[in-house]
């Protein structure tokens, strides 16, 4: 690998919304023609809450299959399921060891999704570890991810800087990338909080995978306010993140879509705002199809994915494992 690298990953706790779209992936392919990408599908990352196994199985196919649909090409970048490369966990451990209880236990999405659970489990805790292990295996310098990761990367880049001051320079310090508008797209039912596959209510986001009817009404039912007048600011949060959305599919700045539909009504906004999503989804909903029916391909790619990726992991756990004084075998 001769350029600098990008990584990331999406966990398929779910199937994937327009958030994930936006925030992560419509990103990724445009990315492999300067960087050599390597991209996840982070299965270990997604049985930090509670899944049911038939789903995993079924989601990890379906991200593998949207990532092929969204324009990522397995010649160019790497694409492999978690679980297939051990060195992840491996290098979670020896991370762990350096790993402050108080800093992880400050991470905004462990208190989020801590509260949402019945019993407090520590994988939610260290959730961030071993995303930390992901990305420093493959000595990565860009993250592309949506805003919510801005606190993970951040730890990863202090468990590098403390491990590199440690035992001496080991790790690549990651920086993180992310898109100018729709870094985070939020809940169509309420705006404080960002639009996520794992919501309990199926209003607040729409799917990648939705139909295009449902895409319609759900667009349709999102909250917006009473002003009654099209302007892109914080007290119309509803509208704002429309906007956004309208942004982030059509190409268009915000600024021009204020303008444009300055004179017009929240009715005619939404409705054009559905079709704009429609038609952007349209190529991937396509492509989807043929990808995920194809099951010989499909394993094709991830196992030769997980080669490569394990490669490439092997080398940085090595060195990791020389430097903190493990025997070699
Ligand atoms: N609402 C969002 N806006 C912009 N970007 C987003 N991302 C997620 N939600 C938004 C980005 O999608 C990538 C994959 O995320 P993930 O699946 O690894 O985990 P997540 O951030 O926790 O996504 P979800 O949808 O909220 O999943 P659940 O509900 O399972 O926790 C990341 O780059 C993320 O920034």
């Amino acid at each position: 690998m001769d350029k600098k690298i990008v990584y990331s990953a999406i966990q398929p706790s779910g199937s994937l919304t327009i958030g994930n779209y936006i925030g992560a992936l419509s990103n990724f392919g445009n990315l492999q023609e300067e960087y050599d990408c390597i991209y996840c599908i982070a299965d270990m990352h997604a049985i930090t809450m509670p899944q049911e196994p038939k789903d995993l199985r079924k989601n990890t196919l379906d991200v593998i299959s949207l990532y092929l649909a969204a324009g990522l090409d397995p010649e160019k970048s790497i694409l492999y399921i978690q679980s297939h490369v051990p060195q992840h966990t491996e290098l979670g451990w020896v991370l762990n060891t350096i790993s402050s209880l108080g800093q992880l236990q400050r991470m905004t999405q462990f208190k989020d999704k801590s509260q949402k659970s019945k019993e407090i489990l520590a994988g939610i805790l260290n959730y961030p570890v071993l995303m930390a292990a992901d990305i420093l295996l493959y000595q990565t310098s860009y993250v592309p991810v949506g805003e919510d990761q801005r606190q993970h990367i951040e730890l990863t880049r202090d468990l590098a800087q403390k491990f590199n001051s440690r035992y001496s320079d080991t790790f690549t310090i990651p920086e993180m990338m992310t898109p100018k508008v729709g870094a985070r797209i939020m809940s169509l039912q309420n705006p404080e909080s960002k639009m996520s596959k794992s919501d309990s209510d199926v209003n607040s986001y729409i799917l990648i995978l939705d139909s295009e009817d449902d895409t319609r009404r759900k667009i349709k039912r999102a909250v917006t306010d009473s002003v009654g007048e099209i302007k892109y600011n914080d007290e119309q949060p509803g509208l704002k993140n429309l906007i956004n959305i309208y942004s982030s599919f059509s190409g268009k700045s915000t600024d021009e879509i204020v303008e444009y539909y300055k004179n017009s009504n929240y009715g005619i906004f939404k409705e054009d705002l559905a079709e704009v999503v429609v038609e952007g989804l349209r190529p991937i909903r396509t492509k989807f199809k043929e990808i995920r029916e194809d099951k010989e391909y499909l394993e094709k790619i991830y196992r030769d994915g997980a080669e490569k990726a394990s490669y490439l992991a092997n080398k940085t756990l090595r060195k990791v494992y020389k430097k903190v004084g493990f025997i070699g075998r």
